[in-house]
């Protein structure tokens, strides 16, 4: 059987975010796939250099850019000094996101609008600016990172799901518009991983520890490398008919309602 469908070698990736957690691993594995990767940060240089190490000490060739994926003009100038200094961006991974676990009736707005702001309007923002090339170019892979709470709901997570059950939209709506040049824009929604992000939440004793196991079908929370072949699939020829889609890679859990816990 030949692979050469899923062939990345040679390809310019941006994966927003990929620091650390979700993103550094789905970056990681589009490195080494062949993959020429790009990330970008927004609280430090350090930051951005420390994961280079990372990267480089798997042989990755990786870029950093530190910039802020809400503000516009920010990002124009960074697209515009990645496309000059390291190449065309091939594949566009919107990774970057953050979490607020606040009750609703509690929630400061300005809390709930800066989660919708680098959650979802992001996600628009730096598309729109990559894919001016890539519509010129007559190809490109988008990946917007959705999320179980694309789909489901849960206590505290109220705008991190408003957000990510939009940022579902917007890959369909993406695809819509962009799909006849040649782009294939597509989502890929994660369940339950082992990430700094869900640290707090994971821990030994806590109840949704135990909840989440008993409630993913797999019985255990994912391993943040389970992500690779999703992304690759998506950001390889292999995906070339395949647009508007999220592909949730989950453990099984929104194949089932649940069960209880002592089945
Ligand atoms: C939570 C979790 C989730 C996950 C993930 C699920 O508090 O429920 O942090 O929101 O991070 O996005 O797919
Ligand atoms: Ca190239």
């Amino acid at each position: 059987m030949s692979l050469s469908l899923f062939n990345i070698e040679g390809k310019v990736a941006l994966i927003t975010g990929a620091t650390h957690g979700l993103g550094m691993a789905m970056a990681m594995q589009l490195g080494k796939a062949g993959a020429t990767i790009v990330i970008n940060g927004n609280s430090s240089q350090q930051k951005i250099d420390d994961a280079l190490e990372v990267y480089k000490k798997e042989n990755i060739k990786a870029f950093g850019y530190k910039f802020n994926v809400t503000i516009e003009s920010e990002v124009e100038a960074a697209i515009a000094s990645i496309e000059k200094e390291v190449g065309a961006i091939d594949i566009l991974v919107n990774n970057a996101g953050i979490i607020k676990r606040i009750p609703l009736e509690t929630m400061e707005v300005e809390a709930f609008r800066e989660v919708i702001d680098v959650d979802l309007v992001a996600p628009f923002i730096v598309s729109k600016h990559v894919v001016k090339g890539m519509i010129a170019r007559k190809s490109g892979k988008i990946i917007n990172i959705c999320s179980m709470m694309s789909e489901l709901g849960r206590n505290t997570v109220g705008a991190y799901a408003a957000a990510k059950g939009g940022l579902k939209m917007l890959t369909k709506n993406m695809a819509t518009e962009w799909a006849k040049h040649n782009i294939q824009i597509n989502g890929i929604g994660p369940g339950y991983f082992a990430t700094s992000q869900t640290a707090p939440i994971r821990v030994d004793g806590h109840p949704f520890n135990e909840f989440i196991i008993n409630r993913t079908p797999a019985a255990k929370w994912g391993a943040p490398e389970d992500l690779g072949g999703a992304a690759i699939f998506l950001a390889s020829q292999a995906s070339n008919f395949v647009n508007g889609h999220i592909l949730y890679v989950d453990g099984g859990i929104l194949a089932t309602i649940g069960k209880p816990s002592n089945e």
